[in-house]
């Protein structure tokens, strides 16, 4: 898999991508990430990328110009499957997108800056518009390193134990039983009994109401989504 993000802030993202599980994913050739600086594709001598809206608005734009010499240039080189918008009035990033998006060949992420992209980038352009969380963030970086992160995970290989992520709390709409190590008593604070009793059929049923008690206390919502 390969994703592509564009962003007026690449040093936000580069070191993000080059640690823990983005890194690793890389090093075993299953994921390339590839971080490309916008003001490097724009054709003002200033470097600017953004411009006054038209209408008289407050803030900024970020202009077609080079928004599009970027994406032109990146699909001159391979088919992507997904170009993907960060947005606060996107579809909702969860849990169900991250197994989708982790399926595909070649994505694009657009990192969103400023008030906002000329809004004909998002209808010529733009295949998906995503956001992250009812909340505003002042760019897109954290919502596409959130993205890359959730959806790189899943590729197959990438986790030492792939059991992990087929586990992983939502996969099943279902939040994950609570997880233990050694020492077994630490402090008089016992690990459950059952999971000491290497009693197998046990232990799943155990995992299994854990799972169901914990959504139905703190996410009772999932539930009723099955
Ligand atoms: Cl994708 N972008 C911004 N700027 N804010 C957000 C978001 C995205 N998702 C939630 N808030």
């Amino acid at each position: 898999m390969r994703i592509d993000i564009i962003t007026v802030l690449p040093e936000l993202l580069e070191g993000f991508v080059n640690n823990s599980i983005l890194q690793r994913a890389q090093k075993k050739q299953l994921v390339e990430i590839h971080i490309h600086n916008l003001r490097d594709y724009t054709k003002d001598k200033h470097r600017r990328v953004d411009d006054y809206p038209f209408g008289g608005f407050a803030g900024m734009v970020m202009q077609c110009q080079p928004i599009d010499d970027c994406i032109t240039a990146l699909k001159a080189q391979r088919h992507y499957d997904e170009i993907i918008f960060t947005t606060p009035d996107g579809a909702q990033f969860d849990q169900p997108m991250a197994n989708e998006l982790s399926l595909l060949q070649n994505i694009i992420i657009l990192c969103g800056h400023y008030k906002g992209i000329d809004y004909r980038i998002r209808e010529h352009l733009i295949t998906r518009e995503v956001s992250i969380g009812d909340y505003v963030l002042t760019g897109g970086e954290i919502a596409a390193a959130a993205m890359a992160d959730a959806i790189v995970r899943l590729v197959p290989g990438v986790l030492s134990d792939e059991q992990s992520a087929l586990s992983d709390s939502f996969q099943d709409n279902l939040l994950a039983a609570p997880v233990y190590t050694r020492p077994a008593d630490y402090k008089g604070w016992r690990v459950p009994d059952v999971l000491l009793s290497g009693h197998e059929a046990k232990i799943k049923e155990w995992e299994l109401q854990q799972s169901l008690e914990r959504t139905r206390k703190l996410r009772p919502d999932l539930l009723e989504a099955k």
